[in-house]
């Protein structure tokens, strides 16, 4: 049984709200964190809700999540363009992995068409802002039912 699930937010998305609402749309991370908090709260599950600007921080946090068998979502921001530390920590764990970006980052700049974190995750949601976020929790929470019939 799950007892916690992991939010990773990576580089810059603790400026959601303040620049960019045409890309990023208007809720800060707070807001996204306490619709997921209340989510959560009505399974019964804990939430770990966390930002890092730090590749490794990240890192460490994936390993975290990892051995303690939990799920993550993650939306790594422009890691999931560049960083291969990020896919050899999710590969190194068993941890189910959904990735989310606010963005359809196949509709934006080619840099940001290709994601390290896409060939490791277990589901990919994109481009419905922070909608994003509450429908990997769907998933999540399908999955955990799923198993635990
Ligand atoms: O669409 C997404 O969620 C992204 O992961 C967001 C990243 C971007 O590098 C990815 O290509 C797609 C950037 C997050 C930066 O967020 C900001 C929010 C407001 C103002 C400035 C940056």
């Amino acid at each position: 049984m799950t007892k916690t699930i992991h939010v990773l937010n990576g580089p810059n998305l603790n400026l959601l709200g303040s620049r960019e609402p045409e890309t990023y749309g208007t809720q800060t991370l707070a807001d996204i964190e306490a619709k997921l908090a209340a989510i959560c709260k009505t399974h019964g599950v804990a939430l770990q809700f966390r930002q890092s600007n730090h590749e490794g921080e990240l890192v460490t946090w994936i390993q975290e999540a990892g051995k303690a068998g939990d799920p993550i979502i993650i939306n790594a921001g422009a890691y999931s363009h560049t960083s291969i530390a990020l896919i050899d920590a999710i590969k190194g764990t068993n941890a189910k992995v959904i990735e989310v970006h606010l963005s359809n980052i196949h509709a934006r700049e080619s840099y940001r068409h290709h994601s390290f974190i896409s060939g490791a995750a277990r589901g990919i949601i994109m481009g419905l802002g922070a909608l994003g976020y509450e429908l990997a929790l769907t998933a999540i929470f399908a999955d955990m039912a799923k198993s635990e019939s």
